[in-house]
């Protein structure tokens, strides 16, 4: 209801709180299947202090606009591209829905019903642009360790294929596609690649400087078009803070839109958003400007610490199984004879928000700062008791 007369602010917090006692904190540690997590200290001032700053009127904010630019810069720099055309968007969901309209749009005068490659183990998002855009998805299978199979991606392509997409860290398993392989695949058949590193962004190039593991799925892959991260994700960002890069500028311009009457650089937009947060693309900036990479490194190092923790754990119980030995910080954990769902809503009922992932059917636990290793054994003692 909404009253004629006003509630002081004291009630009104307070009533808030007392509503807000049914959220689950990342303190407590129970989300142990969310890709999002406290956000930086430093991030959180900065957000709140330039709170009404807006990045649909970047004419207006000069000052954010050139933060924007950097923090495209460094997240480019990041994925290995020097001069980078991107925008900052409001995470994975925007930045394949970007991608994919750019892939219909360059792709304008060679078909009427245009078709998207992509791999079964990518994102509900692809679904969702596809479903936005018209665009028909032509689904290519994955091999046994849930990766893209190359071949099934070329036997895909139609005449009326505008683009590929691929992942750099699936969101039910974390695997990387083979990226290089259908770089050069799509360099052959001269269609733009898009891969989503949403989440894999802020945790395989330090992987890599780590030696746990070197995967090749950036810019320096020839074949690659353009490539989205997500600081709201390992980024420690606020919500809402992705981004995606182009390669080149003709494909940045294919989402460009002229607004004239915004005027000065506000007149040209590449989000779908218009109004939107710019104290969020500060905040990204700030917390990047402080941790540098050797700060994402230590947060990737311990993380994948506690990774294999869980995994011993997992190994541990003859009850649980794990379709893939993890390759970053996500889990997803099977069980041998009892039933998946059941163990989940029991895992429920002990305070852990819990989520089943479709494909293959397993329960999701991404090691995020928050799931730390006194969080992982709580976890797996009460999932052993369960399962016992
Ligand atoms: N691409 C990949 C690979 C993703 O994993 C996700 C999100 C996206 C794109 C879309 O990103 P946005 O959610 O920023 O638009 N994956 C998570 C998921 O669907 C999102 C999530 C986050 C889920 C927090 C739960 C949660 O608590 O599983």
């Amino acid at each position: 209801m909404f009253e004629e007369k006003g509630i002081s602010a004291d009630v009104v917090l307070s009533d808030l709180r007392g509503v807000l006692q049914e959220d689950c904190t990342y303190e407590s540690g129970r989300p142990v299947a969310s890709m999002s997590t406290t956000p930086h200290q430093l991030g959180v001032r900065v957000l709140v202090e330039y709170l009404e700053k807006n990045a649909g009127r970047l004419h207006t904010f000069q000052g954010s606009a050139q933060i924007e630019r950097e923090v495209v810069g460094m997240i480019a720099d990041l994925l290995g591209l020097e001069n980078p055309h991107g925008t900052t968007t409001s995470g994975g969901t925007e930045s394949n829905i970007l991608a994919m309209l750019s892939f219909r749009e360059y792709a304008k005068r060679k078909t009427d019903s245009p078709e998207v490659v992509v791999p079964k183990n990518a994102h509900s998002s692809v679904d969702k642009a596809a479903w936005l855009l018209g665009i028909k998805l032509r689904k290519s299978p994955v091999d046994k360790e849930f990766k893209a199979l190359p071949g099934g991606i070329e036997r895909a392509i139609t005449k009326d294929t505008v683009g590929i997409v691929a992942t750099a860290g699936t969101t039910y398993l974390g695997q990387i596609d083979p990226i290089e392989k259908i770089g050069a695949i799509a360099e052959a058949h001269e269609l733009p690649f898009h891969v989503d590193a949403a989440f894999g962004a802020f945790v395989i190039p330090f992987l890599r400087d780590l030696g746990l593991g070197n995967f090749t799925f950036d810019f320096s892959v020839s074949g690659v078009t353009s490539i989205s991260a997500d600081p709201h994700k390992m980024g420690l960002a606020p919500i809402p803070s992705g981004c995606i890069v182009f390669r080149n500028k003709k494909h940045l311009d294919t989402i460009t839109l002229k607004v004239p009457y915004l005027g000065g650089i506000s007149a040209k937009q590449s989000t779908i958003l218009a109004t939107r947060s710019a104290s969020s693309i500060l905040s990204t900036w700030a917390i990047m400007k402080h941790l540098g990479r050797s700060g994402y490194r230590t947060l990737v190092s311990q993380c994948m610490k506690t990774t294999r923790l869980a995994v011993e754990r997992a190994h541990a119980n003859p009850e649980l199984t794990l379709p893939l030995e993890p390759v970053m910080n996500i889990l997803g954990l099977g069980t041998t004879n009892m039933p998946l769902d059941h163990v989940v809503d029991r895992m429920e009922e002990r305070g852990w928000s819990m989520a089943i992932s479709p494909f293959p059917r397993t329960m999701r636990v991404v090691v995020m700062p928050h799931v730390t290793e006194s969080v992982v054994n709580e976890f797996f003692n009460d999932l052993d008791k369960i399962l016992t």
